[in-house]
């Protein structure tokens, strides 16, 4: 079956996939992959299929902000996928997790408007717990390992990236208007960071039956002044953005394993 948006074949699709915003950070997480396809490039969304340790993983990109990105992961569902990992960036809450650390969603604050006309107030916007403590066990170095990054179980750092594990925030207004973002009220709560879409994929994969998890590198922090202070373009960035693509691989890949066991 065609899905009409992404214009991907259901019968082409795999169980597990690696979603992300940029297309072309599709492409680079792509050439990580063996026997890769490019099944499609529509609008913002650019989706290959390949390998990874043997596991047949699709790789998908679902744009800036929630209502877009709800449009892949419920194409990406209808097309047979079951189980999802957002590879993504966000900005701070605290120093603990500066530029360049890495951050495994638990659940995400619904200030999106998408979600808003999915389910009722109060409906947690939740990961899967196995997908999860997958992705902890894959950045923290217990899982088998991607590449030469990893140390060990009980430190919470992988090289030079800080790895937090906590609640973020979604939200829809990347530049700031007139009204107030209650960032520091989201911060005094605990929240670690914020971002656009994981609310939208863990709302829509609750929905659908789908299990689904996220991890995002930090590019800055969330209520500074963006148009001022905001480079994600630094090598501490780029660190982070490929230490959290090695993790998510060796998750999906741990999953599906599991899933065959
Ligand atoms: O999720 C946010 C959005 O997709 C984080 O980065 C993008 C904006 O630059």
């Amino acid at each position: 079956m065609l899905m009409p948006i992404l214009q991907i074949h259901s019968e082409d699709m795999p169980a597990y996939a690696i979603v992300c915003g940029d297309p072309a950070r599709a492409e680079k997480i792509s050439r990580k992959l063996e026997q890769v396809r490019e099944l499609a490039f529509s609008r913002e969304y650019r989706t290959f299929v390949g390998q990874f340790e043997g596991v047949q993983m699709a790789v998908v990109s679902h744009g800036v902000g929630s209502p877009g990105a709800a449009v892949c992961f419920e194409e990406l569902i209808r097309a047979g996928v079951t189980t999802l990992i957002r590879v993504g960036t966000a900005g701070s809450y605290t120093a603990d997790y500066p530029a360049g650390s890495v951050i495994v969603s638990t659940a995400a604050v619904r200030t999106d408007g998408l979600t808003r006309q999915l389910v009722p107030d109060g409906f947690p916007a939740v990961a899967d717990i196995g997908v999860t403590q997958a992705l902890i066990e894959a950045a923290r170095g217990t899982g088998s390992g991607t590449d030469g990054a990893s140390v060990a179980s009980d430190a919470p750092t992988t090289g030079a990236t800080k790895v937090g594990v906590g609640i973020t925030v979604t939200l829809d207004a990347f530049f700031t208007g007139v009204e107030e973002i209650p960032h520091r009220k989201y911060k005094q709560a605990g929240a670690l960071a914020a971002e656009m879409e994981i609310a939208a994929l863990y709302i829509i994969s609750t929905l659908r039956g789908a299990r689904a998890g996220a991890i995002v590198a930090i590019d800055g922090f969330a209520d500074s002044d963006l148009a001022a202070e905001y480079d994600p373009h630094t090598g501490a960035v780029a660190n982070a953005v490929e230490q959290e693509i090695n993790t998510a691989l060796q998750a999906l890949a741990t999953l599906a394993r599991q899933d065959q066991a």
